[in-house]
Formats: structure tokens, sequence, C-alpha cells
């Protein structure tokens, strides 16, 4: 018997840094609506969904970086988001900053939160891979400062919602075959990632014509390794004069873009999936338990990068 679950991509066009977050969860509302009304049963929205992206700032002040972060999930401003999920029948994910207290200690990270139907949180993701730097490079048209602003979370689960195993990655996660991986490994039958990704690399300019196929490619490979759905959603255009991709897309466990968004806005793209499409991949060419050969990878947790480069040089570093 086949397992649908419809699915929204819900784009964001850029968010201005004066834009209130109760002007965000209006636009996010919006698309929930819309999601709803064509059937959806889960709406996936972007990495740090709530305020533009902070991180291509420097800042010293931690009042200032710490008024991008949410202290509780749902708080004042996205309580009404969840009361719409709930009154209309329809999950989400969303991505944003979260600030929290651990033994006293003040703790950021860059999260996810998967929320069911009926407005329960069932799913808590903390971004692993944080790209960019910790001090301030004025050399870049732009900073990229997640390694400052944020501590990299614990590990990639997956839950058991909307009928099937779902995981939860974030933006840079996307690239490495690990998170997939890890994932495939328990099962996970569809990936929700949301990401802001400038088109421009400051350290590696080389690859900016590049950074729409680089998003597809990484995505649709992570899919159909691991016989899963992904879905790929970003906050595109034009956001404080840096321009980030689009490219939000479904994708199949074939590897094969589903439903994709055209523009660079606020925006939705659908796909009825059925989750027992992930069987027949699961079960033949990555069926793990036959084929996978652990003990030739034991090299990939026991270090974590290049030693030397193959001429015997140490790998420089750039960017
Ligand atoms: N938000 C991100 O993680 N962005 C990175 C950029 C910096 C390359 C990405 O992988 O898309």
């Amino acid at each position: 018997m086949a397992r649908f679950v419809t699915i929204a991509a819900g784009q964001l066009g850029p968010i201005a840094r004066s834009e209130s977050r109760t002007a965000v969860v209006s636009r996010l509302m919006a698309l929930m609506r819309q999601a709803r009304a064509c059937g959806c049963d889960l709406i996936i929205y972007p990495e740090l969904a709530l305020t533009t992206f902070f991180p291509r700032w420097y800042f010293e002040d931690q009042a200032e970086t710490d008024s991008f972060f949410e202290r509780e999930m749902p708080g004042p401003e996205t309580q009404a988001l969840f009361d719409l999920a709930r009154e209309i029948g329809i999950g989400f994910y969303l991505g944003y900053a979260e600030l929290t207290t651990e033994a006293g200690i003040a703790r950021r990270y860059n999260a996810s939160i998967l929320v069911d139907k009926s407005g329960a949180i069932v799913g808590k993701y903390r971004k692993v891979h944080l790209p960019g730097h910790a001090e301030h490079e004025p050399w870049r048209a732009f900073q990229h400062l997640e390694k400052r602003y944020f501590e990299p979370g614990g590990g990639f689960g997956v839950v058991d919602a909307f009928g099937g195993k779902m995981g939860m990655a974030i933006c840079n996660d996307r690239r490495w075959s690990e998170t997939y991986r890890v994932m495939g490994l328990q099962g996970v039958e569809m990936v929700l990632i949301g990401y802001n990704t400038p088109v421009h690399n400051p350290p590696a300019p080389e690859h900016d014509d590049l950074s729409l196929f680089h998003n597809h490619l990484v995505m649709q490979a992570g899919a159909y390794q691991n016989g899963t759905f992904v879905v790929g959603v970003a906050k595109a255009g034009l956001e404080e004069g840096v321009d980030q991709i689009g490219g939000s897309c479904i994708i199949a466990p074939s590897g094969e873009i589903i439903a994709a968004c055209t523009t660079k806005g606020d925006e939705i793209a659908l796909a009825r999936c059925d989750l027992d499409l992930c069987n027949s991949y699961k079960r033949t060419t990555f069926n793990f338990d036959v084929h996978r050969q652990p003990r030739a990878y034991e090299m990939i947790v026991e270090r974590k990068g290049v030693t030397t480069m193959a001429d015997g040089t140490p790998v420089p570093r750039r960017g």
C-alpha cells in the first residue's frame, strides 16, 4: 500500500534586516495557507527563516547578535504560526537561531524543528557543518561568521512522523555525504533541508557560476545513494546586497527532481510523495546490510582531514 505525504517547499525571498519577525511570520503563514489549500501535509521553510541572514555581518556587541536569536520556541512572534498549523492541519519544518541555557551557560545553535499537524514539536536538529570563519575578515565582500555565532550540533537523528522516517539537515550539511549516510543508516525516507547560499563564494569565486549546479548535485546524489526523498528550500534573492541562489526543489529516491521553484521570491513547489518508492532502492542497489563494507571505510571516522597533499606538502587553508 502506498504511503503518500504531500509536501510543499516553502521558499522565501529576501528578508530585510529591518523586517520584523511578525512581518516574516505573516509571509510564512501566507505560504502555509497556500500549501494547505493544495492539500499539503507538510511545508518546509528555509534555514534561519525568521530574520535576515545575520552571519554576513561582524558584530562585537553580543546583545546585537542575540537580537537575531529565539529564546523560546514557540515564542511571542512565532506562536501564530503554530496556531495556524494546528487550525488548518499541516506540519512544518522551520530553521531559526536558537539561544538556550545549559547548566547556566548560554549556548547558540543554528537549529531547525519539525512540527506535526497538531502544532507539537516532534523533532529538533542543530546544524553540524558550520561553514565560514570565526574572526572578522574585511577582505571579503561580505562576512560568513557562522563559526563565530554558533556552535556545532551533535548529530543527525531520524524521527517517525508524517507516516515515515523523517530527518533534518541545514544548508552546508547538504554538501557532505556523511549527512545523508548517517540518516540513511537509520532508514530515513525524507530529508528536510533549509538553506541560505550566496551566489558568490569569497574564498573560491571560481565556483560562483556553479552554485546552482552544486546545490542540486549534492542533494540528488544524497537522495539516490540513500533511497530517500530530499527537500531543499532556499531563502533566495537579493538580501541586503547579497545575491542568494534559489533552486528549491523536491527530489525523489531515484535522484530525480520532481518539483522545483522557478522564482527567487516567496513561492511554493509541491509534490505528492509516495514514501514506499524508497523501498526499491533500499532493497536493491543500496541494500546497506547486503552490500556495505564498513571495515573499508574506517578512515572516515578515524581522521578528520587530509594530512598532506599528494606531493607531501601540508594542505593549505583558503577561506
Ligand atoms: N548557510 C550556509 O551554510 N551556506 C553555505 C555557504 C557559505 C557556502 C552553503 O553551503 O550553502
